[in-house]
Parts: C-alpha cells; sequence; structure tokens
C-alpha cells in the first residue's frame, strides 16, 4: 500500500520526530535536533543512512509536508489537540508510563483514551506503510506505539518488524492492571523482534503472554496464533539489547579545547567549588530528583557539606507539563529549591544552581567534564543515558558516579558508586563516599567503566538490534546475550555491590 510517493529499506517510527519546530525572533521557522534519550541514541545509527522517520512533529493539527533533514527522510503524523491530550499526554504518560515505572504514582484509566491510543497508532500503521519499500526493516520505538506492530502487519505482511521499548517492561502484577492488556500485547505479538533494556523486561513480557494470554514460551521466544483473518501460527523472540551513546563521539566532543576551557568556565561562574555535584535529569518523578534534593539538604543540614566548597548543580530538561503529576513536581522542586538555598547559600554562593531548560551537546559535555560527583537516583529507569554519557567525557578519568540501582545502566556500570534511592541515609553516605574515596580507587572505577560503555556503545546496540531483528526469531549468529559466565559474573557484582549498599546504610543506622 504505498502512494506513489518515496519508499526506503529502513523505516524508523518513534512517537516525535528527531526535530522540533524553532521559530526566531523575525518569525523565520526552522527544523532543531530535540534533546532527549531516543534521538541522542538514534542519531548516529541513521548518519548516512537512506531511511525514513515517521513521528509527530509536535504541534498539534495537521501533519507538515514531508521533508528531508540531513539525509533522513522525515514523513511527520498529524495529531489533534484532543489526540495529543487523550494518546500522548493521556494513555502514553498518564497510563503507561507509571504502570510501567512501578506505579510510582497512580496511573489513571480511561476508555476514551485508549479509543485515542487506538486510532493514533493506527494512523502511524498507515504513515509507515506509506514510506517502506517492498520487504523493509521497520523500527519501531516505545510504548506510545505498541499497537503499530500488529495494525502494520495487517497492512503490510512483507514487512520486517522490531520493536524496541525504551522503558521498563513491568512485572505481570502490574501489566495486569490494565484493562486493554490483551489487546496490548496482541499489538506487540505482530513484531518478529522485541527487543528490551534488561533481561528481566523480556522476561516480564514472557511471562505476561504465558499467564495473561495462555501462550507457549520456549526460551526466549512464543508461539501465537493472531486474531482474525490471518490464522498462520507466528513464533516471535524477546530478548535485552541494552541501549547506550556514542562513546568515541562523546569521547572526543570532550577532548576538545572547546569544551575543556568551557567547563573551566562553568567551575569558575561557580565560584570554583572544591566539589562540584551535578545532577541532569529530564524532568521527571521516576528520576529521583526529590529523594536527591532531600538527601542533599541532610547533608548541608549536618553540615557535611556547605558552599562555598561544595555546590551542586541541578540541570532539569521540561516536559510533559500538561500532565498533573508533572506540574506537581516541578512546583514542588522549585520550591524545594528555594527553600534549600534560603537557608543554606552563603553570599557569592549558592547551595544549588538549579537550570531549568535544554542545552545543547558540547554544553552538556562541558558540564559533565566539570562535574566531580555526577548524581544518577532514579526510582526506575530503563537504562539512564545520562550516567553513560558522564563516563564517555570523562577521558581523564576523574569524577565519579552515584548510580541507583534501579537504573538499567546499574547492571553495567558496577564500579559506580551504586545506592538504593529510597534509602535517604544510604544516599547520603555513598554521595560521601564518593567525594572523600582516594583519587586511585575513583580513577580505576572510571577506567572499567570506560571500557564497558566503549565496548558496548550505540553503534553496537544497533547492529545488534538489526541483526537480532534480520534473523527473528532465530538468534543471530553473532552473541546478542551475556555468555552463562558473563551473567554469572554480573550477578556476583550486582550481590557485592547490594551488600555494600547495605552495609553503608547499617552504619548509618538507618
Ligand atoms: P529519558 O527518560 O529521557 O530516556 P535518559 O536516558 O537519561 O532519559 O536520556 C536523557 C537524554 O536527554 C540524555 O541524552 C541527556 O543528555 C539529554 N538531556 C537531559 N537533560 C538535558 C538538557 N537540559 N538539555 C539537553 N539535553 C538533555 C528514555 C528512558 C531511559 C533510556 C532512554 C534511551 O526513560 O531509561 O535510557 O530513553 O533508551
Amino acid at each position: 500500500m504505498t502512494l506513489g510517493g518515496p519508499t526506503f529499506d529502513l523505516v524508523v517510527a518513534a512517537n516525535r520526530l528527531p526535530v522540533d519546530l524553532v521559530i526566531d525572533a523575525d518569525g523565520k521557522s526552522t527544523w532543531e535536533r530535540s534533546p532527549g534519550g531516543l534521538v541522542s541514541a538514534m542519531e548516529s545509527v541513521m548518519e548516512g543512512r537512506d531511511a525514513a522517520w515517521v513521528g509527530w512533529a509536535g504541534e498539534s493539527g495537521e501533519a507538515p509536508e514531508p521533508f528531508h533533514q540531513h539525509d533522513l527522510y522525515l514523513q511527520p503524523v498529524g495529531m489533534s489537540a484532543a489526540e495529543i491530550q487523550e494518546f500522548y499526554e493521556g494513555f502514553s504518560n498518564d497510563t503507561l508510563w507509571p504502570i510501567y515505572h512501578d506505579v510510582i504514582v497512580p496511573a489513571s484509566f480511561h476508555r476514551s483514551w485508549w479509543n485515542t491510543y487506538r486510532t493514533v497508532n493506527h494512523r502511524f500503521a498507515q504513515a509507515i506503510a506509506q514510506v517502506a519499500a517492498q520487504g523493509a526493516t521497520v523500527w519501531v520505538h516505545d510504548y506510545q506505539l505498541q499497537l503499530v506492530p500488529a495494525m502494520l502487519r495487517a497492512l503490510r505482511p512483507d514487512v520486517r518488524i522490531g520493536w524496541f521499548n525504551h522503558i521498563p517492561f513491568p512485572p505481570v502484577e502490574l501489566f495486569a492492571q490494565l484493562p486493554w492488556r490483551r489487546a496490548l500485547v496482541e499489538g506487540l505479538l505482530g513484531a518478529d523482534f522485541l527487543g528490551f533494556q534488561r533481561t528481566a523486561g523480556a522476561e516480564n513480557f514472557l511471562r505476561v503472554c504465558r499467564r495473561l494470554l495462555g501462550l507457549t514460551t520456549k526460551g526466549d521466544t512464543v508461539t501465537f496464533t493472531p486474531p482474525g483473518d490471518d490464522p498462520a501460527r507466528r513464533t516471535v523472540r524477546a530478548s535485552a539489547i541494552p541501549i547506550s551513546v556514542d562513546f568515541q563521539g562523546l569521547s572526543a566532543l570532550a577532548r576538545t579545547p572547546a569544551v575543556i576551557a568551557r567547563a573551566a568556565e562553568i567551575r569558575a561562574s561557580l565560584g570554583n567549588p572544591e566539589i562540584l555535584l551535578l545532577g541532569v535529569d529530564r524532568l521527571d518523578y521516576t528520576k529521583g530528583i526529590r529523594h536527591r534534593l532531600k538527601a542533599y539538604e541532610e547533608l548541608l543540614r549536618d553540615k557535611a557539606v556547605s558552599p562555598p566548597t561544595v555546590t551542586l548543580m541541578q540541570v532539569a530538561l521540561p516536559n510533559r507539563e500538561r500532565v498533573d503529576a508533572y506540574r506537581v513536581l516541578r512546583d514542588e522542586l522549585e520550591r524545594t529549591v528555594g527553600r534549600i538555598n534560603g537557608e543554606y547559600s552563603v553570599l557569592g554562593s549558592t547551595a544549588i544552581h538549579y537550570l531549568r531548560r535544554s542545552y545543547p551537546r558540547d554544553e552538556m559535555a562541558a558540564m559533565f567534564v566539570a562535574a566531580d560527583v555526577m548524581l544518577v537516583t532514579p526510582l526506575r529507569d530503563g537504562m539512564n543515558l545520562v550516567a553513560k554519557e558522564y563516563v564517555a567525557c570523562r577521558n581523564d578519568l576523574g569524577g565519579a558516579l552515584v548510580l541507583s540501582e534501579f537504573t538499567g545502566a546499574w547492571h553495567e556500570l558496577q564500579q559506580a558508586f551504586i545506592c538504593n534511592p529510597h534509602d535517604i541515609e544510604g544516599v547520603k553516605l555513598t554521595i560521601m563516599r564518593a567525594i572523600t574515596a582516594p583519587e586511585d580507587d575513583r580513577r580505576r572505577r572510571m577506567k572499567t567503566m570506560r571500557k564497558r560503555v566503549a565496548d558496548n556503545d550505540v553503534q553496537r546496540w544497533a547492529s545488534l538490534y538489526l541483526d537480532s531483528l534480520a534473523s527473528a526469531p532465530l538468534k543471530p549468529h553473532r552473541r546478542t546475550r551475556a555468555s552463562d559466565d558473563e551473567v554469572r559474573e554480573a550477578e556476583r557484582a550486582d550481590r557485592a555491590n547490594l551488600r555494600a549498599s547495605d552495609r553503608a546504610s547499617e552504619r548509618s543506622g538507618g
């Protein structure tokens, strides 16, 4: 079902296009790269490929005409204001997001949101069907588009369909709350290959197939007969392929004289603290910013840290501001920052430098180079690219990473200073351990983490993903999963880390 426009052998579909429409003071509009995890990851993958990207342009109304941007063909999908509210803010971010992130805030269920989710997913499937060449590879991204695989297969049985989940896939007990659980699973089972950040996510999905749909799974595959007219039995593979960052690109950027000079400038503008703590997050309740600020406030209260010697720079990327939980979070954080600064700042030095805006890549790299301790404390996170970006930028082996054990990144960055963000005493102790660790200890940790990210960068992620999609339901010839030895070694390290984290909180009486 192509309508005479250009078609492509590789089509990526994600909720958003990788660009935002920016209108300058003279009213001139341009498309600029949008910030965020998915775009950061896919940017280097798409570079130089003759491919199309299907996604929403970010504004309500008719879809703009398709256009080219740096070799990439962008096919916008339109959404009305009501659809943005019901599909994006509602079902995606107020139903699925909380359920997939441990219900940190309660999920809302509305039948009209679900209907709109179905309508918009169908529109995406049609847009993909239009630009996919015969036998094309289609890579669908994330929780907003879980019905697209089956809808697309119905329109275009000739294409190969993969889906990748950037966020956690929840345990069956949480997933089961969704009134539309069966339709969501059947939507996903239209794919040939389903990729997850962690093995636990893939296993949760397979368990959902068994327990809620009574399907048969074998190893990492599930076999089922689609409902409706198509009686063919299909086997779908579900497996973990953890996402990563462009290690070489970031490392090279962080090595440029401009970024190094800018890092020094940032420190100087903060009054050259001895220790600069840094937090960089999308403004989201999953990121544990509240818990981090609570721990920091208590450290200030206990006089364990104080400005001007120690200061915290918290960068927060605003988003989803029309969803209640996000508005509440932003207001609360801003009140907390105001209170902490009122109480603990001194003349010429602020306890927290709070920056709520989007920054270009080189400025982010300069912040990473400038920071002595990077605080990554989510309550739940599929991966967390910020942790890996920080590591990639530390060519000098300087800095220390404080990392929550509830991130996907934790499973790879075992040498970080690990914390349980719910355990405020533990977080305080971990921050102090990171601040006071001997330099050779910090360098050793950073070196090992850098090797890990360098060996498993975003290019490797993408090629493993595409190989897995091409050979599904069989495994590709190359390894996509850790060998048994690696798994055992990771489990040993996990246990050792958890014991260290428990000992830290026991010492504190927490
Ligand atoms: P996110 O939840 O958006 O991603 P994360 O992985 O940390 O979280 O990615 C955020 C990205 O935005 C990073 O590349 C970061 O550098 C960038 N960023 C943050 N603040 C910024 C700012 N102020 N200005 C400019 N850029 C900023 C989702 C999942 C994650 C998963 C990713 C990728 O929730 O778990 O790691 O997708 O799969």
